[in-house]
């Protein structure tokens, strides 16, 4: 296909025959399709698995079977009968390896045996279980000090393994603790806890269904939540607001089209699952809240002098929260220009929004992360929880906050102690209970782990799940971190690049998945997950393991464990035999699964009180707190406003529809009608030629940081799309070398994925030519 082929605008609706074709496709090329239905019908079911895919969540009544066509690729990628087994790793050195794409490398299939790398050969070699674990303890026991080693999560990992990770890392003697949420979520935590005492979302799904207007802010469900399409459609039907804040218009939130759903897919109709589209600048969302709030005042204030019904909630005001004078102070001292100017939008639309808003009884906000990958992500976010506050919508049914979650477990490996900032109370629960002193002292996140892998103070790297090679930023460098630890070690289903950026020595421990069944000394095991709505369910693999010497992550864990600390403090190999064990030890030590294993053995699992949704408020002030945030001067950072050279364009980086972040299912993005390419970046057609190119064209996106690395991708075609003047997007993890490792969220460590400052330049032939860009 020519590249003018291979960008057809989508003319369908989201999901619908277009997914069903591309589920079907997915299926078709895999060789266990008919193995893989049935599994597929088991998903999100009582006594099937959790779906591997999203954390959105489901309501606890309703028993009808849920698939989305994402979930099923991830069910389709993770259920494949293609294993990468020690012959494979026998034909492909690890530098032939690294020569292959992303795709390609978890394309391969599952991973079969532990493999150690073997340096003089340049190839991972089988192993034997004992001697990685021998391998790892030796390592960890030789350190200086444990805080020179690194323990990464990806979210996937359940709680039971989650907890039991946490416990065999800090009985060890560090809180180290990089996760995915580093750069995910972790604004949503920050600005939540500190505005409201609690750090997750305030809604259930329940909620969705009793709203009257449903804002989705920086977030693309039609791809990443597609479950979430059902209820926004629902919310439309009944009469309800659905308002998107977004500065692309994504597929999902103009139209859906429900899968299972007979009469719509053969008249080949759809709905809409929006009622409002806002398109702000990049980075805007904080410049169009205080807009909204500004307008809420001016008719609040109009309301006191004619005496009409007042704007905002005073009852829940006056009751339940505290600040709301100073913030307002701030809300005055921001001017209308400072807020269009910022914001991308009219005063207009932001009036309209406001309207909307100020006219639903009943309003969730949802967002992901278009508002948590900023500089400015907590004051954003605390911005739209004092917009909530002023009307009283939060802890109240059909109200609320929702920061929709990334990983299917993240919330949940949050909740069992996968933090760096461990909580006093959760470090003293542990301590009582198993009798050790935890370490006090804070831990690494993603970006300060990159930090001491760089310079040396961090010698071993071990990763529950993930890619971290290349979920992180500024990749070159992130890569020769890793490479200077002496010992890395992954725990994973596939094979990706992370493995291949090895330390002095390496292991691959390859793992049960979600959906394979786990046989442990007592029988044949669940694991629990939290999705969004911190509901808490178990999850049964239904799948027979790919090869006999897959061991389950919680074994993997006690193994290590075991070899590194002996029984300390517990007999690891005991408490795996019954994951029941180690749910009785989350229950003694972790607030809200009291009586655990038994409450699992209701339908559906139960769900996990939130403080905030009972308008009980675990602030430093006992009330809902508004936040009187400055609205930033300049989005920029000040560093790349005093370069000689000016940005051509703001990037954000994000996800493609046939992707799971760093895994790729496909090389298509149907929705946003590109196919088989990824290395694309959308950009305004008039921006395209005012920077004196031409759709179509080759080009190198050249990063703007304040330092003199090269931050440099090449060879990306031009897309002219349907995007504001000023932006760009492009695709991650192939741009995450641009990201700098210094530019990250304010209190969050969350680098900046949706606002890198960027060039354009006529593509290079080749990476070596290092210029810059002047
Ligand atoms: N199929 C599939 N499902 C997934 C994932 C996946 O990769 N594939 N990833 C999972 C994970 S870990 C996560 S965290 C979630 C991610 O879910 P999303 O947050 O939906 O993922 P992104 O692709 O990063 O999309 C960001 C959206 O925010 C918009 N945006 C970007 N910048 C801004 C901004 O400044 N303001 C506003 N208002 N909007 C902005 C973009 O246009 C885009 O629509 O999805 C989860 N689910
Ligand atoms: N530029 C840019 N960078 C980003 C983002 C962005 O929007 N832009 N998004 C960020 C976000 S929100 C996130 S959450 C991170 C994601 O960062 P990660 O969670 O580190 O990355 P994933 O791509 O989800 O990890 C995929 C790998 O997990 C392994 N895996 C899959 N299933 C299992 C399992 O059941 N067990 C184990 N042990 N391993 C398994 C497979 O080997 C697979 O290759 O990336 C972040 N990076
Ligand atoms: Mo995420």
């Amino acid at each position: 296909m020519s590249q003018v082929d291979r960008y057809k605008p989508y003319k369908g609706a989201a999901a619908g025959w277009g997914a069903l074709i591309a589920v079907t496709r997915n299926w078709l090329g895999s060789e266990n399709a008919l193995k893989n239905i049935r599994a597929m019908l088991k998903t999100n079911q009582n006594g099937g698995f959790d779906c591997p895919g999203c954390a959105w969540g489901e309501s606890p009544e309703n028993g009808m079977v849920k698939f989305c066509e994402n979930g099923a690729k991830a069910v389709n990628w993770e259920a494949t009968g293609r294993l990468v087994d020690p012959a494979f790793f026998n034909k492909y050195s690890v530098s032939a390896l690294a020569e292959q794409s992303d795709y390609w490398l978890e394309y391969q299939g599952r991973l079969t045996h532990p493999m150690r790398y073997e340096a003089a050969t340049d190839r991972y070699v089988e192993t034997t279980w004992d001697e990685a674990f021998a391998t790892i303890a030796r390592h960890l026991n030789a350190l200086e000090s444990p805080d020179q080693a690194e323990f990464y999560t990806s979210g996937r990992a359940s709680n039971e393994a989650a907890f039991l990770y946490q416990l065999f890392v800090r009985a060890y003697g560090t809180n180290n603790f990089p996760d995915c949420s580093n750069m995910c979520h972790e604004a949503s935590a920050v600005s939540m806890i500190e505005s409201l005492g609690v750090g997750k979302g305030t809604v259930v799904f329940d909620d969705l269904e009793h709203a009257d207007a449903i804002f989705v802010i920086g977030q693309n469900p039609g791809t990443n939540h597609p479950r979430m399409l059902e209820p926004l459609r629902e919310a439309v039907k009944r009469g309800a607001q659905v308002i998107c804040i977004n500065p692309l218009k994504e597929r999902g939130l103009e139209r859906f089209q429900h899968p299972q759903h007979p009469i719509e897919m053969l008249m080949n109709g759809s709905e809409p699952t929006n009622t409002a589209y806002f398109r702000p600048a990049l980075g805007g969302d904080m410049a169009v809240m205080r807009g909204m709030v500004k307008f809420l005042l001016q008719w609040e204030r109009e309301a006191q002098v004619s005496g009409g019904e007042p704007v905002f909630d005073h009852a829940f005001i006056a009751e339940h929260t505290s600040g709301m004078g100073a913030y307002l102070g701030e809300v005055d001292a921001t001017s209308w220009e400072h807020i269009e100017q910022q914001s991308g939008m009219s005063l207009a639309d932001i009036e309209l929004a406001a309207r909307m808003y100020a006219r639903a009884k009943r309003v969730i906000m949802c967002w992901a992360m278009g508002l948590t990958q900023h500089t400015h992500s907590v004051p954003t976010l605390q911005e739209v929880i004092n917009l909530m506050l002023l009307r009283g919508n939060v802890g109240r049914p059909g109200a609320g906050l929702s920061p929709v979650r990334g990983h299917s477990n993240v919330q949940g490996d949050r909740t069992m102690g996968i933090n760096e900032l461990a909580p006093t109370e959760l470090l003293d629960a542990l301590e009582k209970r198993f009798s050790f002193k935890p370490p006090r002292e804070h831990g690494h996140n993603t970006v300060m782990a990159i930090g001491a892998m760089e310079q040396g103070r961090s010698k071993v790297f071990i990763a529950l799940g993930g890619n971290f090679a290349q979920a992180t930023p500024d990749t070159p460098r992130t890569h020769a971190a890793l490479r200077k630890c002496d010992l890395t070690v992954h725990i994973a289903t596939k094979l990706n690049r992370s493995h291949l950026v090895t330390g002095r020595e390496a292991l691959i421990l390859p793992c049960l998945g979600r959906t394979d069944i786990d046989m442990q000394a007592e029988g044949p095991q669940g694991v629990t997950v939290e999705d969004t709505f911190s509901m808490i369910h178990i999850s049964h693999g239904q799948l027979k393991p790919k090869s006999k010497h897959l061991l389950s992550e919680p074994a993997i864990i006690a193994g290590i464990a075991a070899a590194t600390l002996g029984k300390h403090p517990i007999d690891w190999n005991w408490a795996i035999g019954d994951y029941g064990r180690i749910r009785n030890m989350i229950a003694d030590t972790i607030p809200g699964f009291e009586d655990f294993n038994r409450r699992l053995l209701h339908p559906g699992g139960f769900h996990m009180p939130n403080d905030a949704a009972r308008r009980i408020w675990k602030t430093a002030s006992g009330k809902a707190q508004f936040a009187p945030s400055v609205l930033p001067e300049h989005l920029i950072s000040e560093g790349v406003r005093n370069l000689a050279v000016k940005p051509h364009l703001i990037l954000q980086t994000m996800r493609s529809h046939d992707q799971y972040n760093t895994t790729l299912y496909g090389l298509d993005d149907r929705y946003r009608g590109v196919y088989g390419m990824r290395d694309v970046v959308f950009a305004n057609e008039q921006d395209i030629r005012r920077l004196g190119f031409e759709p179509g064209q080759k080009v190198d996106l050249v990063a703007l940081w304040d330092d003199e690395r090269e931050r440099r991708v090449s060879g990306f075609t031009l897309i002219a799309y349907d995007i504001p003047a000023g932006q760009a997007a492009a695709y991650y993890p192939e741009t995450n070398p641009l990201v700098p490792l210094e530019s990250y969220g304010d209190r969050t460590f969350t680098p900046t994925s949706k606002f890198v400052a960027i060039r354009l330049e006529q593509a290079k032939a080749s990476n070596l030519i290092s210029t810059s860009a002047a």
